[in-house]
Parts: structure tokens; sequence; C-alpha cells
């Protein structure tokens, strides 16, 4: 089952399940597309309704991020082409890069308020003072209240690589700043970890028309389980309304790469998707 958030025609923000070329609308009957992964039975839930609710052609509503209340939070250096990749871009940080790969407890970090996460094809930014952008394509799970996996969907999780590198402890602001994070299109709900673990991630990115760079992992090279980083972000925490999750990046594009203001960024996982964004200069 695919939830989507969508705006209509008439600037209404409403929520939804996806199906073939349309949206079927749940709101009104729920607060929230948060609150339906409050759910202990979902697919139970939806084949009450089917039929119910009304339904508007995908063509004629705007995908919105799929996430209303929930904070967004990653995890970092959790594929080792991550690791790699960070402890070539800084010999300063390089010791705390290899440690945390091993060490049991995650690196995790604040990402974003929801009302602030890009949606499909809105743009996503690059710091006007940052010299090497990126975008970080990954797996977003997305945990309930509870802590509990309730559904998929896919992030960007763009970030200053320069700023990054200059000091460990510049990382909120190569990480956190405007339209920093994308998340879309919709939440896949239903799926296993071990179902999840088959998929695959692209990341393509075009510019003026031209493929600038291409790569592609699978989700099976996160080193860790779901579980052990949602048990890790819920320690002596609360998230009420739970919380987006982005696993961590394994495709980093080489180092003489980076992002420019009109750039396309494109990002397929095979059990979810598309996730696409323009670049602008923030
Ligand atoms: O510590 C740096 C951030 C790592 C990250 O965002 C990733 O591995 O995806
Ligand atoms: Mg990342």
């Amino acid at each position: 089952m695919k939830l989507c958030r969508f705006q209509t025609s008439s600037g209404e923000v409403r929520f939804g399940i996806l199906e073939g070329d349309g949206v079927v609308d749940l709101s009104g009957r729920h607060g929230c597309l948060g609150d339906l992964l409050e759910m202990e039975n979902l697919a139970g839930v939806w084949s009450d309704l089917r039929g119910a609710a009304g339904k508007y052609e995908l063509g004629a509503v705007r995908l919105l991020a799929p996430i209303d209340r929930q904070e967004v939070w990653a995890a970092g250096v959790t594929y080792l082409r991550s690791k790699k990749a960070r402890m070539s871009e800084s010999d300063f940080s390089a010791t705390a890069y290899d440690r945390v790969y091993e060490a049991a407890r995650p690196e995790l970090f604040f990402k974003s308020f929801p009302q602030k996460v890009c949606g499909p094809g809105e743009p996503v930014g690059i710091r006007a003072d940052a010299r090497w952008s990126v975008p970080e394509p990954e797996l977003a799970l997305l945990l309930n209240s509870r802590g509990e996996l309730a559904g998929f969907t896919i992030g960007n999780d763009m970030s200053s690589r320069d700023i990054e590198g200059e000091n460990l402890l510049y990382l909120p602001q190569a990480k956190v700043y405007r339209r920093s994070c994308a998340l879309g299109p919709c939440v896949i709900v239903g799926a296993t970890e071990a179902e999840a673990r088959e998929w695959q991630i692209s990341l393509t990115i075009e510019r003026g028309g031209a493929t600038v760079f291409d790569g592609q992992t699978s989700v099976n090279q996160i080193k860790r389980s779901f579980g052990e980083l949602a048990q890790f972000l819920f320690r002596s925490q609360d998230f009420p309304h739970g919380a987006a999750l982005l696993t961590g990046t394994g495709i980093v594009p080489p180092d003489s790469f980076t992002l420019q203001a009109g750039d396309v960024v494109r990002i397929d996982i095979s059990g979810i998707g598309r996730l696409e964004n323009p670049v602008a200069t923030v």
C-alpha cells in the first residue's frame, strides 16, 4: 500500500492512498497521514474504507512530502562507502568516522522539522557558502510513536562536504539548512525489513539534459539493522507523532563532483518509486 500527501487544484492539502492513476482521499476520516502510521491494522482499515472514499486523478494533484508532524532524523556512516568517503575528505575527522562505523552506538543526527521538508519536484538546496555539495540518496524509515517500523520512503540528505570535512563540529551547518531535506513520493506500508533489503537504490544527476553522475547501491549494504537504528533513536527520547529516520548513504559521487544550481537529482528505490528534485542555491 502506498500512502501520500497531496495538494488539490484548489490548494487544499489532503492525504490518501495511491492506487493506479488515482489517489483515494482519506482526509477527514483520520487526522493526518502520521495518524495512519499509528494504526495496528492499517491494511484492515483500508479494506473497510475502500469504495467509501473520494478519488482524485493523479494528474490533477501535486504530491507533497509524505510527512506531517514527524521530526526527521538521520543515521550516518552506515555503509562502508560512506565511511571511506568521509575518511578521505578529512584528516582531521577520519578516526571519528572509522570508530563510529565499528561502534555499538550509531551516528544519529537531527535533520529537519516536517514543515521544512521538500516534496517531489520542489527545489533542494546547495548552500551559497559551500564549495562542495552533494545529494545523499537514502532509504527513509517511517517509525510510529512506539518506535515500530510503519513504512518506507525515499530521502535526500543534502550535504555540504567541504563544511563537514573542515571540522566535525560543523556537521549541523553542513546538514541542516534551507531545503536540505527531501522526502517522497509516497510511503510504502506493509513491506518487511527483509523485503526492503532486496531493494536497489540509484542516483542520477542531470545537468543541461545530460547525465553527469549515476551510481547504484543495495539497501542490503547497510551495516546495521533497522531495529537497531530505531532503538537507538528512541532511547531517552519521545516522538509523540513518530519520526522519519534516513538510514545513511551508500552512493558518493567522486571528490571532483559538486552540484550546481539547475541540476536535477533523481533517486530511485526499486520497491518505492522515484524522488526527483531540481537544485537551487539557497
Ligand atoms: O557524519 C557524517 C554524515 C554521514 C551521513 O550522512 C551518511 O553516511 O549518510
Ligand atoms: Mg546521509
